[in-house]
């Protein structure tokens, strides 16, 4: 399928690779960007494993595309078109690993903040300078970046707009790793190879149960890790994985 803001490969046939193409806009998420995003999660092989999500070496993304913003008005954007793409990277059920280098903005961060593992080039700026623009973030800015960060770093970088460099946003819990620039594809790629050996089947009852401490309180978590837990005990992929370790070999998961 041929798409206009993004460029698609599969690695290894179990790892989907997006990257965001839109450089002479530094990647800025028009509307059609993310509608590309979302198909392309929605019709994905049932073999992919992992996804990678990329602006490339040198932005990942300005934020939301700044030309469509300012015809935007109120009723518009509650009724947007927009809000349904971004539901379908919530709703995916695989892991998503965003390899972040430049400026990760606006929108962009709160599409890394959609992915599951935060990869940041050395090189990388992240920031929701929204109130630059005199708006506020609306893509889960403000909710994802206080359960990363906590309030008093949240407020900083909200209400001031100002950047953070990759450290900075790794000492604050945004990001899980960073690399030097030129190896951020590289480390992604070889975390995805990782969750890609994993049973399918554990991997996404993980993702599922780390996501609900967003929407429930910590007992409604907690019996929804029950739950799924033993799911996970009654699965085919349980049975071969002890066996694998016993018979001291590598498994393979089926994803049943
Ligand atoms: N949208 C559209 N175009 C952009 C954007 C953007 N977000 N960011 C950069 N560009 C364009 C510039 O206009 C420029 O184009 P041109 O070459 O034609 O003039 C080109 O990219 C390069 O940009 P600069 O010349 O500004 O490059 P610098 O290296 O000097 O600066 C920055 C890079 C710091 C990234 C700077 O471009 C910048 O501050 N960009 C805007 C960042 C921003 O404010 N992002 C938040 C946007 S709002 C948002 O994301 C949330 C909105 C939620 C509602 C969504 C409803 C649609």
């Amino acid at each position: 399928m041929a798409y206009e803001d993004i460029k698609v490969e599969v690695e290894n046939q179990n790892i989907l690779i997006i990257t965001i193409d839109r450089p002479k806009v530094y990647n800025a998420l028009r509307t059609n960007t993310l509608k590309e995003i979302a198909e392309v999660l929605t019709t994905s092989s049932d073999d992919i494993r992992c996804v990678i999500l990329t602006g490339g070496n040198k932005v990942f993304a300005a934020g939301a595309d700044i030309n469509e913003l300012e015809v935007k008005g109120a009723i518009e954007s509650i009724n947007d078109v927009r809000t349904s793409y971004w539901e379908t990277i919530k709703e995916f059920k695989k892991p998503i690993i965003a390899a972040v280098n430049g400026f990760c903005l606006g929108g962009g961060c709160e599409l890394a903040m959609h992915c599951d593992i935060i990869i940041s080039g050395d090189s990388a700026q992240f920031g929701q300078p929204e109130i630059n623009l005199g708006i506020m973030p609306g893509a889960g800015g403000t909710q994802r970046t206080v359960r990363a960060m906590g309030k008093s770093n949240t407020m900083l970088a909200l209400l001031t707009g100002s950047f953070m460099d990759a450290k900075t946003a790794q000492k604050r819990n945004l990001v899980s790793e960073v690399v030097p620039v030129e190896t951020t594809m590289i480390r992604s790629l070889e975390i995805a190879r990782i969750i890609a050996s994993k049973s399918p089947f554990a991997v996404s009852a993980i993702k599922s149960a780390v996501l609900a401490s967003y929407d429930n309180g910590l007992n409604a978590s907690l019996k929804y890790e029950k739950t799924l837990f033993s799911g996970t005990l009654a699965s085919v992929d349980k049975k071969e994985g002890i066996k694998a370790f016993k018979e001291k070999r590598k498994p393979n998961f089926k994803g049943q």
